[in-house]
Formats: C-alpha cells, structure tokens, sequence
C-alpha cells in the first residue's frame, strides 16, 4: 500500500513566531547573521561562510554576473545559470572574480550621431544618468565624450539635438589612464570635484568609469564576500548531463562553489555528478545538490557528499511543477522535516551539513521563519529579479516598471536539464511561467531593509545568531481566520499601492 503522511504539509504563511524574553543587549546592531555554506566536521570552521543567509537563484532572469557582484557586496552568494552555453557562463563567473571593485563597466553607451531623445530612452532603460559617447556606441570603444545631467534640459532642448552637439566632449574631461588605483582615481574625483571619471587605455578607449557615489557607498559594505585575494566569492549553477566539460571551464574562470540545478535532486543522475567533482578536485570544490522535501533525500544527498542541500519543489513563485506533476510539498513541512534529518546526521557522525530553502520567500519575514524552522540560507528568485541589477529588461507595463522574470521550466528558458535528469526528452512540457514582477531600484538599498527585518525580528526572538534561532524559535501554526487577523483589516486603506513586502 502507498505511505500516507497522516499530516498535511504547510507553508510559511501559515505559522508565526511568538516572541521571547529580549534584554537590552537584543538590539539589531548586536545581531550576527554570518551563516554556514557548506558542509562541516564537529569543532571545524567550513570553507565557506555566508555574511547574510540569502544566496539568489540559479535562473537566466536572476544571476548573472552583476547580481553576483552586488550580492557578494552584501555578503551574500549568487549562483550564476546553468542554462548557457558552457564559454557563456564562464565569462560571467571570470567577470566577477576579475571585477575590480570601484572600477565600473559602463552600461550606458551611445553613438555621437543618435539624439537627446534616445539619451532620455536609455536613461529609463537603465537607471543611470552618466552616459559614454564612444565612436562604436560600446562599452570599450574610443571615447569622444560623456553626456550627464548637466549637459541638456528636456523642456528647453528639442529632443533630435545631436549627441554630439550637446555632450560634453573629451577635451573638456578629467580622465584617468588605465593601470590608474583605486585610491588614484579617487584622488582625481576629489580634486576635479567630479561625479564621475572615465579610464581610458593609451588608444583612446573606454576602460571603465569610477564614480563618487561608489567610492561612497564602499564604506556601507562591511560584510562583502571575499576570497583570500580580495575577490567576490561567486557560484555556478551545473547539470548533472554535461557536467564533465562544464565543470572543469567553471573551475578555470575562478568559480568558489557549484550547485547542481534540478527540480528533482533524489537521483542516481545527481549522485554520479557530486562523485565526480570530488574525485577530479580531490574533495577542495564544494557542490550543493537538490532539490529534495524529505529526510529521504536528504541522507541520499548528504552520503553521496553534497556540500550543501537544497530543499524546496513546487513552491516558487514561477513554478508550476505541482500543478502538471503533481509532485511537491509545502515549503515549512519539507523545511522542518529535512533540518530534523540534518540534525540527527550531525548527531550520528559529526557532519554539520547546511540546507537552503529555496523557493516561496514572498514577504521578508518568511527569510526569518525559514532561518528559524532551520534554514541556514534561502535561495531567492522573485525578489532578485525586481532589482536593478538583474538580468532582465525593465518595461512599462500600465504604468507601473516592472522586470521580466520567467522559470528555467518554461519554454522560455528551455532549462531541459533541470527538468530531465537522463533519458532523452528535452522538456516536453513546461513546468514554469514567464511573468512580470515590480521593479524593486537597486540590490543594495532592499538587501539592507530585509535584513534590518530580519535581524529585528531575530531580537523579538530573544537570539542574535542564526544557531541561537534554530535552537530557540517557538513558532505555531495560525489558522485561515488568524492570517486574516494579522493584515490590516475593518479599515478602508487610504494608499491601495501601499507595498506590503
Ligand atoms: P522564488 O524565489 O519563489 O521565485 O523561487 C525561485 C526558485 O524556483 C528557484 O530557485 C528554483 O528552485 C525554482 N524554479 C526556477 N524555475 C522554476 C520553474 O520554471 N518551475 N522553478
């Protein structure tokens, strides 16, 4: 006869925490959300540790290299997609290890001859006001010119003006030669009283700019993820097909960690692919593995050596796995199931290995319920994908910005690895939806605010560390009535946009 779980499975809206008794000491700046990576033996530190316990998902619509650099500023992780070609992918895994903090690639580029109109469209198209006049209209073509702010007044100007007869041209510009420092830089923007400086290389082109605003903001980024040579840490997303060619190019451009990318991690597929990264780098690359929402799983994984396990199918916000399959589990049932099963694999043989929820994170506090259930980092797709820095176009939707953000199971994406471990089918069916999420601004400023949440919500908790709330959260399940209860309610509100995030 089939096994039946007597209890249904739930999800984190559906529990609160209650809170404990908090000192004075309980306070935000005093709280540690520095959290475990990868897999440890009892009393060891383990290679890898987070500085905040959010890592963004292995999607096309979220990691790609500049959400794994500002990430990484944050002191989290990004797993940068699998579902590129294998060169693709390794340019955006050496683009972050070679980024160079303060030294920016310019990512608003036009020809001389286009207009003061198409300044303004690429000014909404990418949020920044700095743009580089270049011969080609690239990135790294010769620079002729810088157009900001200062150079035009739509209400005065006519908007087929020139680029050329408005910006301001090289001549005028204060530039710093490539090979230029940091500090270098610095000194110029300082002296020239400068918003930006461009660096060019000895033909004229455009290296990389260096702007105030950053030189600034360094000082915000305490936690930043480093290496030993002062490099953002950064992960890479793998399949368990062509892992034997995509692995070694990911490990020559630099990348920290894998994660092997599956909706269904519970398979011999996922066991062969950890065998043989551990057996090729003699155990020093860490991989992740997943997706699993038992116990079962779990101790499959963990034997086969995953550094890290994932634990979520179903509930992402674009994911409709249970809907076609029919397979999955609510996200706080597979949550505490599988960190029982963790806890008692660290009893039994003195491995501590981590699990990431991954998936479902709608409010910021649901972060917190995951830590608490014992989470020890979420994987999150949604809410990476409304930032500036994601991947994806940002439209005008009835007038409101919102990002493009899809699943790897759509057909958008065609991720057929992720959804078919072996056999030969190349995803007959689609088991993700491409979508519309609200345009959040930048990383940075709604990294802070979440995790200003959480850490206060952590202090309502009595605990200032991550350990401390697994081991001391009281959570309770709260009825359909109680969740009712804990919205506004019996008002009329006065901002119907009022975001609730
Ligand atoms: P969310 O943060 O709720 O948007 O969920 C992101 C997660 O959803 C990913 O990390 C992945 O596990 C899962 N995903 C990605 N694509 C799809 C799909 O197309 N079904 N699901």
């Amino acid at each position: 006869m089939a096994f039946y779980y007597t209890e249904p499975s739930h999800t984190f809206n559906e529990y609160l925490l209650i809170p404990r008794y908090s000192s004075k000491e309980h306070s935000p700046q005093n709280v540690s959300l520095r959290t475990p990576l990868v897999r440890m033996k009892n009393g060891e530190e383990p290679q890898f540790t987070l500085n905040i316990p959010l890592v963004s998902a292995i999607m096309q619509s979220v990691s790609n290299d500049k959400t794994a650099i500002a990430l990484a500023k944050e002191g989290g992780l990004s797993f940068i997609f699998g579902s590129q070609a294998i060169e693709k992918q390794a340019e955006m895994v050496s683009a972050v290890k070679n980024y160079k903090a303060g030294f920016v690639e310019s990512d608003s580029n036009i020809l001389p001859r286009q207009t003061l109109q198409d300044i303004l469209d690429l000014k909404i198209k990418t949020g920044h006001t700095t743009v580089a006049v270049t011969e080609d209209g690239s990135a790294h073509g010769k620079l002729l010119g810088v157009v900001t702010g200062r150079d035009y007044r739509p209400s005065r100007m006519d908007r087929s003006l020139l680029v050329s007869e408005f910006m301001t041209p090289i001549s005028k510009l204060t530039v710093g030669k490539e090979g230029i420092s940091l500090a270098e830089a610095n000194d110029l923007i300082w002296e020239y009283k400068l918003n930006s400086l461009p660096i060019v290389n000895e033909k004229g082109e455009l290296v990389a700019f260096v702007f105030r605003k950053d030189y600034e903001s360094k000082k915000e980024n305490p936690n930043e993820l480093l290496d030993e040579k002062k490099r953002y840490i950064v992960g890479a997303g793998i399949n368990t097909r062509d892992y034997k060619e995509r692995v070694p190019a990911l490990i020559e451009a630099g990348a920290d960690i894998l994660c092997i990318d599956s909706s269904d991690g519970f398979s011999e597929w996922q066991k062969e692919t950890i065998q043989f990264v551990k057996k090729q780098y003699n155990g020093r690359v860490p991989v992740g593995a997943g997706n699993i929402v038992d116990k079962d799983g779990f101790d499959f994984l963990a034997d086969a050596g995953a550094d890290f396990i994932k634990v979520g199918i179903g509930g992402g916000s674009i994911c409709i796995t249970r809907e076609t399959k029919g397979i999955g589990r609510g996200q706080a049932t597979a949550l505490i199931e599988v960190a029982k099963a963790r806890n008692e694999y660290y009893e039994r043989t003195g491995v501590y290995i981590p699990i990431c929820s991954d998936g479902g994170i709608v409010y910021d506090h649901h972060i917190t319920l995951a830590l608490a259930m014992g989470a020890d980092f979420c994987m999150l797709g949604r809410y990476f994908a409304r930032f500036d820095e994601s991947p994806t176009n940002k439209v005008l939707v009835n007038g409101t910005y919102m990002k493009e953000y899809w699943g790897e199971g759509s057909s958008r994406a065609r991720n057929w690895q992720r959804y078919d471990s072996g056999g030969d089918a190349k995803l007959a069916f689609e088991e993700g939806v491409d979508s519309y999420v609200p345009y959040a601004g930048p990383l940075h400023d709604n990294v802070q605010e979440s995790m200003h949440k959480v850490k206060a919500t952590m202090c309502n908790c009595g605990t200032l560390t991550i350990p401390e709330l697994q081991k001391h959260a009281k959570l309770t399940l709260v009825s359909s009535a109680s969740i009712t209860e804990g919205g506004a309610h019996d008002v009329i509100l006065k901002d119907i946009h009022a975001n609730r995030t």
